[in-house]
C-alpha cells in the first residue's frame, strides 16, 4: 500500500473544507450528506477511539491526530489513546470508545463494537469517490473513465457498473484489467494510447493510481469532474486550471467518512 506521509495530512481541516465545498457544487450535497443518504445512517453518540499503531513503517506523524480531526468533522466525540497497539486497544475500549479506528502498514479498519460491523479503508474509499463521480450534476452522460483498477478503484468501479455507468476502465497491471472486463463488464480504454474506436472524451472520471499524471487533457471534457484518492494526484495544478476540471481530491478525510458511517 502507498503510505501516507505527514505532508500529505497537512493542514487536514483545510484539505477537508475545500473538498467539502467541491462535493457541494459538483453533487448538490456535502459529504455528510452523501454518506447519511448512501448509507441510510447518521452519528448518534458512538465515542471514537483511535489508537496509533507501531508495526511495520511505524507512526505517521499527524495521522492519528489527523484522524481525531476528521472524526470531530463529521460529528463524533473522539479520542486518541496515549498508548499504541495492543495496550492502547484496551485503553480504547477502557475509555468507553465503541468504534476503534486503527491502521498497520495493509490495513486501516474501523470496527463498531456495538453492532460488530467492521469496514475497510480502501473498498469504503473507493466506493465514496465513486458514488460522489455518480452525482455530478452536470454530466453529459452514463459514461465514466475509471483508471486504477486495484484494492480502491476496483471496487469503486464495480459500484459505478452496478449503478449503471458504462464504466471504461483501465489499469497498467494487465491481469487487473481483465479482471475487471471479466467481472464487471469494463470495456477497456486505456486514456494514454486509446485503441480500437479512437479518442474519448468524458465528464466523469475516477482515479485511483499511486501516480501522477495519469489523465492526459485528451479525454477531459469540458466541465469534467475528476474523482480521485490517488496520491499523487491524477492531474496537474495547471491543467485543473487550463480544462476548468472540478478535482475532488483529500488524503483521508473522505475516505474515513465513508467507513464510520458505513458501520452505524
Ligand atoms: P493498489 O496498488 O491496490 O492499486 C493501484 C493500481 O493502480 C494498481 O493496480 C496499478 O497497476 C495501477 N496503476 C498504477 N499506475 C497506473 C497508471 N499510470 N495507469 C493505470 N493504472 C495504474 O493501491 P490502492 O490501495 O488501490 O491505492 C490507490 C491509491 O489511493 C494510492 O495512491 C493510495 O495511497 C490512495 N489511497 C487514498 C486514500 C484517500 O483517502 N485519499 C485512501 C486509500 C488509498
Ligand atoms: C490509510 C491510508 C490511505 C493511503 N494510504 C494508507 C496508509 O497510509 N496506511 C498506513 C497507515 C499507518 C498508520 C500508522 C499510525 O500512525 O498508526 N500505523
Ligand atoms: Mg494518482
Amino acid at each position: 500500500m502507498a503510505l501516507l506521509t505527514p505532508e500529505d495530512l497537512e493542514n487536514i481541516n483545510k484539505q477537508l473544507q475545500e473538498a467539502d465545498s467541491t462535493v457541494r457544487r459538483v453533487t448538490g450535497l456535502d459529504i455528510k450528506g452523501i454518506c447519511k443518504d448512501f448509507y441510510g445512517t447518521t452519528p448518534c453518540c458512538e465515542k471514537v477511539g483511535i489508537v496509533p499503531v507501531t508495526s511495520g513503517n511505524g507512526i505517521i506523524g499527524s495521522f492519528s491526530e489527523s484522524l481525531n480531526a476528521i472524526a470531530g468533522y463529521f460529528g463524533f466525540d473522539s479520542f486518541i489513546t496515549d498508548m499504541p497497539d495492543v495496550s492502547g486497544y484496551y485503553e480504547a475500549v477502557k475509555n468507553g470508545a465503541r468504534i476503534i479506528l486503527m491502521a498497520d502498514d495493509n490495513t486501516f479498519l474501523a470496527h463498531n463494537l456495538k453492532n460488530g460491523k467492521i469496514a475497510n479503508n480502501q473498498p469504503c474509499t473507493g466506493i465514496i469517490y465513486a458514488e460522489i463521480a455518480s452525482r455530478y450534476l452536470k454530466a453529459d452522460s452514463k459514461e465514466v473513465l475509471a483508471v486504477g483498477l486495484g484494492k480502491v478503484g476496483f471496487p469503486g468501479a464495480a459500484h459505478l457498473a452496478q449503478k449503471g455507468f458504462k464504466v471504461y476502465g483501465y489499469d497498467a497491471d494487465r491481469t487487473l484489467l481483465e479482471k475487471s472486463v471479466s467481472s464487471l463488464g469494463i470495456i477497456p480504454f486505456n486514456p494514454v494510447s486509446p485503441e480500437g474506436d479512437g479518442q474519448r472524451k468524458f465528464s466523469i472520471i475516477f482515479e485511483a493510481t499511486p501516480c501522477a499524471d495519469t489523465i492526459p487533457e485528451s479525454v477531459i471534457s469540458e466541465n469534467c469532474v475528476i474523482s480521485t484518492p490517488g496520491i499523487p494526484c491524477a492531474i496537474s495544478k495547471e491543467l485543473q486550471k487550463k480544462c476548468g476540471v472540478e478535482l475532488v481530491m483529500e488524503p483521508l478525510g473522505i475516505g474515513t467518512a465513508s467507513m464510520l458511517y458505513s458501520i452505524l
